[in-house]
């Protein structure tokens, strides 16, 4: 069975950027329903409920396909979530550091150029989904994939995730999406985002 993680901070910690209301709701609620609608659908399948939630999604091939787009969807915002929760903190380091600053600032001319790309990407996105940055060989890219897809499921290695579902930020900043991606860099916690440069 897939169980949901702990937060690594309280619901409050990302506060005034993002809202106690909406880490509370966005966790327990929209995050365990993910998990909640997996294990329903993997129901009797012990191997694939055993496996690891990135093995999973970048296997979807092993699930029956009567099942396979619930457990995209469910086993992708699983995922996703789980992610996207350790890429932000209450004590955020502002901006990226070692290696991984000179693969911003080769890959996009600077940080704040990669930023301006971001946010574009994120604006762009029609609908639900999501903003990624992943890494091939030395250099970075920034991709966005509808609803719970990831670039995880293509076996891509990811190093920063932004949740743009209106979920995400509704209950504070309205259908003003840019102005939660605007606060969302104050919460980027760029030491995990090295960690993952890194592994
Ligand atoms: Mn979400």
């Amino acid at each position: 069975m897939f169980t949901l993680p702990e937060l690594p901070y309280a619901y409050n910690a990302l506060e005034p950027h993002i809202d106690e209301a909406t880490m509370q709701l966005h966790h327990e609620k929209h995050h365990a329903t993910y998990i909640k609608n997996l294990n329903d659908a993997l129901s009797g399948r012990d191997d694939l409920l055993n496996m690891d939630i990135g093995d999973l999604i970048a296997d979807l091939n092993k699930v029956p396909e009567d099942i396979r787009t619930k457990v995209r969807n469910n086993a992708g915002g699983h995922a996703n979530h789980s992610l996207f929760w350790t890429l932000m903190g209450p004590n955020a380091a502002g901006e990226p550091e070692g290696k991984v600053a000179e693969a911003i600032k080769l890959s996009f001319g600077s940080f704040n150029e990669m930023k301006d790309k971001f946010h574009a990407a994120a604006l762009a996105r029609f609908g639900s989904g999501w903003v990624w940055i992943i890494k091939s060989e030395d250099k970075l890219q920034i991709v966005d994939t509808p609803n719970q897809d990831s670039p995880l499921m293509e076996s891509k290695k990811v190093i920063l995730a932004l949740d743009v579902w209106e979920h995400a930020y509704y209950l504070k900043y309205k259908n003003v999406r840019a102005e939660y991606v605007s606060a969302w860099w104050n919460v980027v916690d760029w030491r995990k985002v090295g960690d993952l440069y890194v592994k």
